[in-house]
């Protein structure tokens, strides 16, 4: 037996907090929506009734107009700033009013092909709510048909801190409403977080979004902060394919054309954004209306979900190991060496497991096993080595951030998981 395994099931069973997994003890006390999908996935593997919880508790947190938070605040906690007292929200349950990039419905296909015909009504139940949620995407995200979703704040990414925001970022006021209380810096090293100045701006997008009412519309017209991005337009095409599938095994005929008009028309807008000269796909600030040409692993995310052509996957390819070449650890989240990158802190340089596993796979899905599978072992090596923290310092392979950490344990099953040849829930055999 593999004790790994076990320590990665243990972090899990500590992290639950009655049918929804918090993502490490303390710094992060609720429930967050991209990480309980890589959750449900590890659970999976296990305890399919477990797995298909995590995201039926996410569900209760959406909104009627389809939205599914970032943040469900299922019970109260005081070790996290901003609390639901700053998002001030109107759902039942107190939630943000923001939401993150939608693995959801790569997460439920996954579960429903591990459960087969006993979980059929569950997977219904949630596959309405993904449908729901990717209607919002279109249009509160993208009401202008471009194929590409917007962000209107960085934590929507994701990747809080990256880069690609510093130029869009600089521009929103440091001035807020609410005052700044953070908690984060109490828990871990503020070296290896986002700076002050940083949370000024995220609570001053919140106090802004607040006085909207949280409304979609009002929000699209007064936001200083307005992304068309690449990492999350790419993991929403892959879960737009996995609905579509889903749509097609339920016989849901109007649901497949839908989806299919969606996935056709954002493959379209992420092949717009190949930019040669970098060898990345790159996002677009919607208010300058230029280019995002900072260099983060945003731009090698298009690998998940679409099947390119082979000189462009060959020089995503090469500029991966580029980036890589004496890195302990791969795949950084900024290029080394650049001004902006930090190797400890957080979304400005770290390599992260869940970020390699979205590479993994696309790797995989465009024709570089062999690189799939060297990332594969260093990710797996790094945890190993570490224990399950938040991210690594791809330089020196120093675990980071908060430790016992959900999505860790959960990627470490899942690439574990892929070393038993052809097991039908590879999502490589998705294509
Ligand atoms: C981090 O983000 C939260 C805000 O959502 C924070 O720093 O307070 C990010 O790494 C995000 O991607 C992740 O979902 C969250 C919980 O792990 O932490």
């Amino acid at each position: 037996m593999n004790v790994h395994i076990d320590q990665a099931k243990r972090i899990l069973a500590a992290n639950d907090r009655g049918g929804y997994t918090v993502p490490t003890d303390r710094l992060y006390p609720f429930q967050w929506n991209w990480d309980s999908a890589f959750v449900a996935m590890g659970f999976a593997l296990y305890d399919i009734d477990r797995a298909y919880r995590e995201l039926e508790r996410l569900v209760e947190g959406q909104w009627a107009d389809g939205m599914i938070p970032h943040i469900v605040f299922h019970a109260p906690s005081d070790t996290y700033f901003p609390g639901p007292n700053v998002w001030r929200t109107k759902h039942r349950i107190p939630t943000s009013g923001i939401t993150q990039p939608p693995v959801f419905a790569i997460a439920l296909r996954r579960l429903h092909e591990a459960a087969g015909s006993d979980a059929e009504e569950r997977t219904l139940r949630l596959y309405e709510a993904a449908l729901k949620w990717h209607r919002w995407w279109y249009s509160a995200r993208d009401p202008d048909g471009t194929g590409l979703v917007a962000l209107l704040h960085p934590w929507e990414s994701g990747s809080d801190n990256s880069p690609a925001w510093d130029i869009a970022l600089a521009r929103v006021p440091t001035t807020t409403d609410t005052p700044v209380e953070r908690k984060d810096t109490g828990h871990v090293d503020a070296d290896m977080r986002p700076r002050d100045e940083d949370y000024r701006r995220f609570i001053h997008l919140v106090d802004t979004y607040a006085a909207c009412g949280w409304d979609p519309a009002k929000q699209w017209e007064k936001a200083p902060f307005k992304v068309a991005e690449i990492q999350t337009t790419a993991i929403l095409l892959k879960a737009g394919e996995d609905l579509e599938a889903l749509a097609r095994a339920f016989g849901r005929v109007d649901d497949v054309a839908e989806l299919a008009a969606f996935n056709v028309l954002t493959r379209k807008g992420i092949l717009a954004q190949w930019r040669p000269a970098l060898s990345r796909f790159i996002s677009r600030d919607l208010l300058s209306g230029q280019d995002i040409e900072a260099a983060t692993q945003a731009g090698f995310i298009p690998l998940l979900s679409v099947d390119l052509e082979k000189p462009v996957a060959d020089a995503l390819v090469d500029e991966m190991k580029a980036w890589s070449k004496s890195l302990k650890v791969a795949f950084p989240t900024t290029k080394p060496g650049i001004r902006s990158w930090e190797p400890k802190r957080y979304w400005r340089g770290p390599a992260w497991a869940i970020i390699n596993w979205l590479l993994i796979d696309g790797l995989t899905r465009n024709g570089h096993a062999d690189s799939a599978e060297e990332l594969r072992k260093s990710t797996i090596a790094a945890i190993e080595a570490e224990g399950f923290a938040e991210y690594f310092d791809p330089v020196t392979g120093e675990g980071c951030g908060g430790q016992g950490f959900s999505w860790t344990a959960a990627a470490y099953l899942w690439l574990e998981r892929r070393v038993v040849p052809a097991h039908k829930n590879q999502m490589s055999e998705h294509k």
